[in-house]
């Protein structure tokens, strides 16, 4: 008779981020097999073919597992009564693993004994527990990082300036900074008309600076303070009017002071 616990344990070590559990990390799963009988097992093997997503997807594993010791000093294959051996299997987590929340496995083992015969025995997670899979749960860690960029004036009138009820255009981008892919993004900002998306999905590490805009059209009072606060570039500018330089410029002057109003 045979006992087989499978324990399991992601290292978060690798991936995009060492802090968290996340797509590139490696999950090892430790196979001990204990013959709790009173012969001795031969023909110790250990099929590991279970692997399944937290969806139910089963996985192919790139190689079946180790062997990594027996505890009396038997050869590979041997297990001596009371004697434990114990093997070894990885497996690379993928970005769908932990989207799913996890994955799970079961190892099946064959051992031949002169009172058994040759039985095949489930593991079980632990050695107080039933016989079933094994399940690595993973945390889902959504989050992400929006910026806006400068803007740029659409100058209507071609004077080189921004004058009342001429529009800037924004663009956002959108970082996926979490460990989970995120899907049907949208921004709402009171100060903005934002059009645009939603971006559909988002993978993490994955950036969209391009679907999301936004528009805001400047009022006089917005010109008025905007020259009211930055005396320094009102002199820099004033000069420039008309340039071919000055709508960039001005463009810089009006986005910057539109982004302290109405910051995200
Ligand atoms: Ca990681
Ligand atoms: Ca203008």
């Amino acid at each position: 008779m045979a006992q087989v616990v499978k324990t399991g344990s992601i290292d978060p070590s690798g991936g995009r981020d060492a802090s968290i559990i996340d797509a590139g990390d490696i999950a090892t799963f430790t196979i001990e097999i204990k013959n709790i009988g009173s012969s001795t097992f031969t023909n110790v093997s250990v099929s590991d073919n279970s692997l399944k997503r937290g969806d139910g997807t089963s996985l192919p594993l790139a190689s079946p597992p180790v062997w990594l010791s027996n505890s009396a000093g038997s050869p590979q294959g041997t297990l001596a009564a009371g004697e434990t051996a114990t093997y070894e299997v990885v497996y690379q987590l993928q970005q769908a693993d932990i989207d799913a929340g996890g994955i799970s496995n079961q190892a099946s083992v064959t051992t031949t004994s002169a009172s058994y015969g040759e039985q095949v025995t489930l593991s079980r997670p632990s050695s107080n527990s039933a016989q079933g899979r094994t399940v690595l749960s993973i945390s889902a860690h959504p989050d992400m990082a929006v910026t806006r960029d400068e803007g740029k004036l659409i100058d209507a009138n071609g004077n080189g300036i921004a004058d009342p009820g001429e529009v800037i255009e924004y663009t956002f981008t959108v970082d996926n900074t979490g460990n989970v892919t995120l899907t049907d993004i949208t921004i709402t900002d009171p100060n903005l008309n934002v059009s645009g998306g939603p971006i559909a999905s988002l993978a993490p590490g994955d950036t969209d600076s391009s679907t999301l805009t936004a528009t805001y059209t400047l009022t006089q009072a917005d010109i008025d303070s905007g020259e009211a606060v930055i005396p320094p570039h009102r002199r820099k500018l004033l000069p420039q009017v008309g340039a071919s330089i000055a709508p960039t410029l001005r463009t810089a002057v009006a986005a910057q002071e539109i982004l302290q109003l109405f910051q995200l």
